[in-house]
């Protein structure tokens, strides 16, 4: 009886806070709300033909193409460090990746986390002639840091563990954060290494001109979040995301996905959709991995474009390769 109560309770609390099915109102609507960057090139910012580009983007473009079948279906809504939890959290936006990094507080705080998207460290970058090359170096520089982000506890921490007397210099958005930092405000700019890279690669004067290296030996996890108490819709984000890993594993790209359509490979059949049961299992269509990568093409495709060698940031693969690669990207089992 008291399970019964309690069961109901929840239901309505469910039902009148509209988290019951985040994809019936997204198909309603037709259109995905994706909590993008206030501007960061590789991860979310909008070319010079106001299109929006970048991993974190493209996350929300294959969630899109996942449940309304197009990739330009999707509001991008630029938020702060500190904007962007609560925007998921009241329900403003359906989905959160902008280079959210995966820890304890914010899972136990009324959001869930998906999959991994990009693991790594957080930085530092200084101009290059203050000579300072490692954080030990760093005594008593004074750091611009963006609040509502992980980098106001590494600031912290890093200061205690090492003596640095490090001084924060707190903003509360991310134009004022660089701005500061360009302008001489602070020594040193904190966030996430490949952020500071696409910084430096197309907001400095003259790239050369800073260094960029790790403020702790501790790696992250960047991944998208979504509100508690939307089981299916976490699945859709989480083998969305997957799918692009999944679909690297397997040699399947936006080119050569055509080719695979007669394939004997079962798993290969599973993922497309040629054997059914994975789309009916998370309320989609069968076909809604093969119509992902037909789109937009696998992880690796998706990283080249946005952050690697066909990208302004230039960055190596590293962590982000797969694991059959010596990275970290564990692509699921999809069945
Ligand atoms: N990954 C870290 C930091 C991410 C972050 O929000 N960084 C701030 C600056 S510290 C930012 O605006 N980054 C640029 C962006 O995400 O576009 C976190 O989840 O807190």
């Amino acid at each position: 009886m008291k399970t019964l109560t309690l069961a109901a309770l929840t239901m309505s609390a469910l039902a009148t806070t509209g988290y019951a099915s985040t994809l019936e109102t997204v198909q309603q609507r037709g259109r995905l709300i994706c909590g993008a960057s206030q501007g960061t090139v590789g991860f979310g910012a909008p070319d010079s033909d106001g299109y929006w580009r970048g991993l974190d983007v493209e996350i929300c473009r294959a969630v899109a193409v996942a449940v309304l079948g197009d990739k330009d279906a999707v509001d991008f809504v630029p938020l702060s460090g500190q904007q962007r939890i609560p925007a998921l959290q009241t329900g403003e936006i359906d989905i959160l990746p902008r280079t959210l990094t995966w820890t304890l507080q914010r899972d136990g705080n009324g959001i869930n986390f998906t999959a991994p998207t990009y693991y790594e460290y957080t930085g530092f970058m200084v101009p290059a002639e203050l000579g300072i090359t490692r954080v030990e170096d760093m005594d008593g520089a004074a750091v611009c840091v963006q609040t509502g982000s992980t980098t106001e506890v590494v600031v912290a921490d890093v200061s205690a563990n090492l003596g640095l007397d490090l001084e924060p210099v707190v903003f509360d958005n991310t134009s004022a954060t660089r701005q500061a930092f360009f302008s001489g405000r602070c020594d040193a700019l904190i966030t996430d290494a490949a952020a500071l890279a696409s910084v430096r690669a197309t907001q400095s004067d003259n790239p050369d001109d800073y260094v960029i290296f790790p403020a702790t030996p501790y790696m992250d996890a960047l991944t998208p979040a979504v509100r508690h108490g939307d089981d299916q819709w976490m699945d859709i984000v989480t083998w969305s995301i997957e799918a692009l890993k999944t679909a690297e594993l397997l040699g399947i790209t936006s080119e050569n996905i055509d080719s695979f359509a007669d394939s004997d490979d079962a798993r290969i059949r599973r993922f497309l959709g040629t054997e059914s049961g994975n789309g009916a299992a998370l309320g989609l269509a069968d076909d809604f991995a093969a119509n992902i990568i037909s789109e937009l093409g696998n992880y690796g495709e998706m990283f080249e474009r946005n952050l690697g060698m066909d990208s302004p940031l230039q960055l190596e693969r590293g962590a982000n390769a797969l694991y059959r690669d010596g990275g970290l990207m564990f692509p699921l089992t999809f069945q």
